[in-house]
């Protein structure tokens, strides 16, 4: 792909899946197994937090054993061709998976959170943690044991939106990717560069989002072949 400028890529669960990791709403998804009110809201972990601990304690575990794939490579290496100065080319994800880390990316942010950080709600530290996570694991840096999982939950405002904003304003070209477009603010970009930007936008997904009639173009297929091919 010749360059066209300032890029941002929005990619969501469908470029992991074939990685390994299940999406949230496709058949069999995560939220076909876990009560969405339980485990991805403020109430539910006031209500429960060992469950929550629980389903992100499961959640880390699927990370063990699964590599990157040729999206998440073709993206790395798009970055590595074009340069990423003053987010010339930014990659906004609502992962919370490190797989775009491991596929070499470096200018990218988590607007729902990291999966391998705690948030300590004592002084609001975000370690780096690995393990499985408990009611009494204490943060390192104020050895409170008051831990949450560093996510973003239903009704939290997601992680870098001024800095994605800015960059989706400015840009050339905008890509989500694997995402089904149902959750806001993410769902409502393409409206953002549709009405302040100047970008052409491209949705990649193997079945249309529920915003494919607002982008300029649509690539079907898969994510492994779909991505690769679009950008080389
Ligand atoms: C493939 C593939 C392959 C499969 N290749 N593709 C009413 C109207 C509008 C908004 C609201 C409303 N009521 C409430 C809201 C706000 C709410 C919201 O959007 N709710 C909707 C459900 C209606 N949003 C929020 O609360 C957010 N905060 C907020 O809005 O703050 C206020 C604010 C105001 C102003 C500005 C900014 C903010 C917070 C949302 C937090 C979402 N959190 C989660 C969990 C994170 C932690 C965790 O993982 O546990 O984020 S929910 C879950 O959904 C996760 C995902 O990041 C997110 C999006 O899912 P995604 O990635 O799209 O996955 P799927 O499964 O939905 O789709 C997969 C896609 O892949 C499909 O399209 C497949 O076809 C495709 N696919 N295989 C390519 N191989």
């Amino acid at each position: 792909m010749t360059p066209p400028g300032r890029i941002v890529i929005l990619t969501g669960a469908g470029i992991s899946r074939e990685s390994g990791l299940d999406t949230f709403r496709d058949a069999g998804g995560v939220w076909t197994r876990w009560r969405l009110e339980d485990v991805c809201t403020p109430e539910g972990f006031a209500r429960d937090p060992d469950l929550v601990d629980n389903f992100y304690n499961l959640r880390r575990a699927e990370l063990r054993g699964i590599s990157p794939n040729a999206a998440h490579i073709a993206l790395a290496e798009l970055e590595a061709q074009i340069g990423c100065e003053d987010d010339s080319f930014l990659l906004v994800t609502q992962n919370i998976d490190d797989l775009h880390e491991r596929a070499g990316s470096q200018n990218l942010v988590h607007m729902h959170g990291e999966l391998l950080r705690l948030r300590c709600t004592g002084c609001g530290a975000t370690p780096a943690w690995h393990e499985d996570a408990t009611r009494q694991t204490p943060c390192p840096q104020c050895g409170q044991t008051s831990p949450r999982p560093d996510v973003v939950w239903f009704g939290e405002m997601p992680m870098h939106m001024p800095r994605i904003e800015a960059a989706l304003a400015r840009c050339d070209l905008f890509v989500a990717i694997g995402t089904s477009a149902t959750v806001y603010p993410a769902a409502g970009f393409v409206d953002l560069v549709n009405r302040i930007g100047r970008a052409r936008t491209v949705e990649i997904n193997l079945a249309a989002s529920d915003r494919w009639d607002a982008f300029d173009s649509i690539v079907s297929g898969p994510a492994s072949a779909a991505v690769p091919a679009f950008v080389r």
